[in-house]
Formats: C-alpha cells, sequence, structure tokens
C-alpha cells in the first residue's frame, strides 16, 4: 500500500484521484438497447438476458411458489439475522418521518408542505458471484414506510435461470410487489419504458456496474429519477496513535474486498499508526477468501501522514468519502468539521460492515466525491415534498398588490388580472361593510 508524507495541498487532487476503469462505447450500447426494449418490449429483454447473462428463461417473473420455495432454503438463523436487520432499518427510517409544516406567512394566507410517496419504484439488486441481498433491505424498508404502491426489484438471474433465496426471501419480507429476473441496461430500460412485464416506475434506486451506472443516467433523459450516480466502494478511515491498528486494517479490507475497482485510504497523524496498519493489513489480507479482489482494491489505496488534524480534516473534505471512519481521541473535532461524507462511523467499536448490514442507516451512499451535493438513501428519497396554499379575502387584500406590481414590472399582465379582477369584486364588498 502506498505511504504518501504529509503531501502538499498542491497535489491533493492528484492523491486523491479515484481508481476509474472505462468501458468504451457503453452509450453506444445503452442506447442500443434502450431503442431495442422501446420497440420489441419483452421479445429483446428476453434476447439480451440469453446474451449477457447466458440463461434462457421462460419468463422473467418470478412465482409465488418460487418464492416459497426459496424462503425454505434460507436457514433460520439467517432468516432471524434479517429480521432484526430489517427492525432496525425499519426504526431508523421511520423515525425520519416528518410532520406536516404550516403557517401563516401574512394574515389570511396559509402556507403548507405535506409529503407524498412516489407511487411506483424500481429497485435494482445486482447479481454477480455474491448477490448482495442486504441492499434489498435498504431500499425496500423505506419504500415500505414511505407507502410507494408499486415497488418493483429487478435482478439478474443465474445460471440457472433463478435468483439467489435470499434476495427472495428480503424481498417478499420487506413488500416488494413484483420480482423481476433481468438484470443491466436491459433491466433499466425496462423500468424506463415499460414492457409487458415490468411495470414504468417514477424512480429506480439501486448499484450496479457501469453499464447499469450510465443506463441509469439515460433514463433520466427520458424522465425517471434516480437516486444517485453510484459507483465502486470506499472507506477513508482518520485515525491517531491511540486507534488500534488490527481493527482498522480489517475495516479497510472490508471494502476493498467488494471490488478491484474499491478504494481504501488511511489518514493519521501517526507515523506509527501508519506502518502498524500496514503490517496488520499484509497479515490479514492473506486469510481472506477474497483476497485477489482485496489485493488489486489495496494496491489503488494509501496510508495518508497528515502533521495536524486541521490539514487531515481539509483533506479529507475534500475527498468526500462514501464512508467515514473516526478513530481518534479528540473525535469531536471530525464529527463537527466533517462536511463532505456519505455516512460516518465513530470509535473503535463501530466498524463499517454495521452499517452495511444491521445498525439501522443506509448502505445506499454516494461515492465518487457525490457526497459533497448528494445525499445517501433515506425516508425522503421515496417522498416528494408538496406545497399547499389557502388564500382569504383579507390575505389577498393583503398580498394583492404586491403581486400586481411584480406581474407588472415583469410585463405579464395576464398575472395581474388574475389578481385585480379578484380585487375589483372584494373592495367593494370591503367598503360597503
Ligand atoms: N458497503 C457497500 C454495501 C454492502 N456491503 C452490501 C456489504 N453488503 C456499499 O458501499
Ligand atoms: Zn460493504
Amino acid at each position: 500500500m502506498q505511504i504518501v508524507d504529509n503531501p502538499n495541498k498542491d497535489s491533493w487532487l492528484k492523491i486523491l484521484k479515484r481508481p476509474t476503469q472505462t468501458v468504451d462505447d457503453i452509450e453506444g450500447i445503452v442506447s442500443d438497447v434502450f431503442n431495442d426494449v422501446i420497440k420489441n418490449g419483452d421479445a429483446a429483454i428476453k434476447n439480451y438476458t440469453t446474451r449477457f447473462d447466458g440463461v434462457e428463461l421462460e419468463s422473467n417473473i418470478v412465482t409465488s411458489e418460487a418464492i416459497q420455495q426459496a424462503i425454505e432454503n434460507v436457514p433460520e438463523k439467517l432468516q432471524n439475522a434479517i429480521k432484526k436487520a430489517k427492525k432496525n432499518i425499519e426504526a431508523f427510517h421511520t423515525a425520519q418521518k416528518t410532520s406536516k409544516i404550516e403557517i401563516e406567512t401574512t394574515k389570511g394566507v396559509q402556507c403548507w408542505q405535506e409529503k407524498r410517496p412516489i407511487e411506483k419504484v424500481g429497485l435494482y439488486i445486482p447479481g454477480g458471484t455474491a448477490p448482495l441481498f442486504s441492499t434489498v433491505l435498504m431500499l425496500a424498508v423505506p419504500a415500505q414506510i414511505a407507502g410507494c404502491k408499486e415497488i418493483v426489484l429487478c435482478s439478474p438471474p443465474n445460471k440457472e435461470g433463478t435468483l439467489a433465496p435470499e434476495i427472495l426471501f428480503a424481498a417478499q419480507l420487506c413488500g416488494v410487489t413484483k420480482i423481476i429476473k433481468v438484470g443491466g441496461i436491459q433491466a433499466i430500460a425496462g423500468l424506463t419504458f415499460g414492457t409487458e412485464t415490468i411495470p414504468q416506475v417514477y424512480k429506480i434506486f439501486g448499484p450496479g456496474n457501469q453499464f447499469v451506472t450510465v443506463a441509469k443516467q439515460l433514463a433520466t433523459k427520458f424522465g425517471v429519477a434516480i437516486d444517485m450516480p453510484a459507483g465502486p466502494s470506499e472507506l477513508l478511515v482518520v485515525a491517531d496513535a491511540d486507534s488500534n491498528a488490527a481493527y482498522i486494517a480489517s475495516d479497510l479490507l472490508s471494502q476493498a474486498e467488494h471490488g478491484t475497482d474499491s478504494q481504501v485510504i488511511l489518514v493519521s497523524t501517526s507515523k506509527t499508526t501508519i506502518d502498524l496498519v500496514s503490517k496488520e493489513i499484509e497479515k490479514q489480507i492473506k486469510e481472506l477468501p477474497r483476497q485477489a479482489i482485496a489485493e488489486k482494491a489495496i494496491a489503488n489505496s494509501k496510508l495518508i501522514y497528515m502533521e495536524t488534524n486541521e490539514l487531515a480534516l481539509d483533506l479529507i473534505n475534500e475527498y468526500g468519502p462514501e464512508h467515514f471512519i473516526i478513530c481518534t481521541k479528540n473525535d469531536a473535532f471530525f464529527i463537527n468539521g466533517i462536511t463532505n461524507a456519505g455516512s460516518v462511523f465513530i470509535g473503535n467499536y463501530t466498524p463499517e460492515s454495521a452499517g452495511d448490514y444491521a445498525s439501522g442507516t443506509n448502505h445506499t451512499l454516494p461515492t465518487n466525491g457525490f457526497s459533497k451535493a448528494y445525499s445517501g438513501v433515506n425516508l425522503d428519497s421515496f417522498l416528494k415534498s408538496m406545497t399547499f396554499q389557502k388564500i382569504t379575502k383579507e390575505g389577498l387584500l393583503n398580498i394583492g398588490e404586491t403581486i400586481e406590481l411584480m406581474a407588472e414590472a415583469e410585463g405579464l399582465q395576464a398575472h395581474k388580472n388574475a389578481v385585480s379582477i379578484r380585487l375589483k369584486d372584494i373592495i367593494p364588498a370591503k367598503a360597503g361593510i
């Protein structure tokens, strides 16, 4: 792992650059698939599933018998663990409900804001060697609390043409209304335009590879909202001499094992800590079943020595990590000072894995520096804020002239008229009192 010694500000951008893998002509492939799905619906989807997932499906719908069978295939202990995690995620996201905000801005002018669920949402769950069923909980639980009517889950079938039983178990537990065996670009196209079997949705959530990410971005051009542009997992740990090197190494490796393009960074004001963590990583990585993946990610990763806490904090805010672990004596300094991070973990006993699975916070978070502008998925991601207003005669008398003057100054006579026509009726009535 590369050690960087007290880099000066000019070099931060270069040091903090994310490893990006680029595949040529993704946009071209994505728009071809979109056009085909627009024209040919399920027939196009079926072809892509055969071509990209290597399996010919009779139907892409998951039947209730298949769900029932999957439930029987998930060991009871794991079922209980999933239920326990769900309870915590549910508690934390239910607490995010806000009440109606209502005020009288001027006498007779009542304004309020209320939230309404997004009626139809699509949840994308990637497949691959280890399907991450925990993401089903992170997306379906808040969708259900928000009151979304249609919660459609799409995930690519494996070579046997099925989905992992844990995905099906979690989906039925969390109120998913339809499960479809479809992945990749074709899944996003299906959710964007609708097909004979895939319902069209208003917003698409969930992580995916670069093809899925580009497809989600293209979906926005057709009026479908997305949660955020997703990228490879990342973690930044800040630690001082008081921290536990073995714990830190285990956290860094937990994100490094996600993929070869994951990035993990340690920032420390202690050279001893950097040295100890580096040795621990070398030791612990050898024991990992996903050592080969973690090694590639670690090759992209850095141990950065910074002279002061202040400089360390500036560098961290410049990077804007997806996950940020604070293991320092003066943790308040970093808690109060962090402005750009997806999710923050504090103290020696708060591994990042806790947030990935079971503490209650959401693990769908902004990567690639997007934490500077985006929030992670939360209850509001599944809701829209709507405003309402009701103005009485007295209210219109109070603000009518203001509106008339502003409309006139903008050259919008019809806007002014909509007020004047009413005021004419109100003022004689008032005069008559
Ligand atoms: N750390 C991932 C989420 C995850 N981890 C799922 C394990 N399972 C998000 O960056
Ligand atoms: Zn993870």
